[in-house]
């Protein structure tokens, strides 16, 4: 794994993700970008592994800017449903739904269960690939519970209606220095400076840590 780059490019075509990537990994000593003025990026269609989603989104962008890459897959499970939306967060309803129209779907689709568990987990899978694509994994997880309603402008996606636990306030309430601190997002990527740290400082040939 080269050792000689303090570049790593974002590769998001989420805004709020993109945000978020910046803000966390400030500080790490690493140069962050995101793709613009990288050109076009192609990425492959996403399944519904988030490992391997997050792995194929960080090569696919690392082997055509030439730079390493980092990207996320990640999504929100509700215990009462089993999981979903799940890897499926960003597309649930199909595609004609915004972030309000899928939060509506999930609502709508607890509510109707008429159940009091209302527990539910932000998971997020980071990954970062060099242009050889050697890569590394990490994984981060904020549980909370469902709110009855949304409430809150700031983040993105599900924030309006998840509470993460500890707080009473929803993910789109408290300040995004806060969710920061808190979030799948976050503890992904602590994670993967980590990982990427060490494998830097082990000597001899660098192994894969995903
Ligand atoms: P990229 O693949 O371009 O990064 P995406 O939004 O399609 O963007 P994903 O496939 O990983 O990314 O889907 C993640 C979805 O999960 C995201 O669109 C939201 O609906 C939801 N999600 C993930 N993290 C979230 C967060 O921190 N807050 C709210 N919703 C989140």
């Amino acid at each position: 794994m080269a050792s000689d780059s303090a570049l790593w490019v974002v590769a998001t075509g989420n805004a709020g993700k993109r945000v978020e990537f910046e803000q966390i990994l400030a500080g790490s000593g690493i140069e962050i970008r995101n793709l613009g003025g990288f050109g076009d990026v192609s990425f492959p269609e996403e399944g519904t592994d988030y490992r391997e989603n997050a792995i194929e989104k960080a090569r696919a962008a690392a082997s055509q800017i030439g730079e390493i890459a980092v990207a996320d897959d990640s999504g929100i499970e509700v215990t009462a449903l089993d999981g979903r939306p799940g890897p499926l967060s960003a597309r649930y309803g199909g595609e004609g739904l915004d972030d309000k129209g899928r939060v509506q779907k999930l609502l709508s689709e607890l509510d109707a269960l008429d159940t009091k568990d209302r527990s539910a987990r932000f998971v997020c899978y980071a990954a970062l690939s060099t242009p050889e694509g050697d890569t590394v994994v990490s994984y981060g997880e904020c549980t909370g519970l469902i709110l009855p309603a949304p409430a809150g402008e700031g983040g993105f996606g599900y924030d309006p209606v998840f509470k993460p636990d500890g707080y009473d306030l929803s993910m789109a309430q408290i300040d995004l220095e806060a969710k920061n601190t808190i979030s799948h997002r976050a503890r992904a990527l602590h994670d993967l400076l980590a990982r990427w740290s060490g494998a830097e400082n082990t000597p001899g040939p660098k192994p894969r840590v995903d």
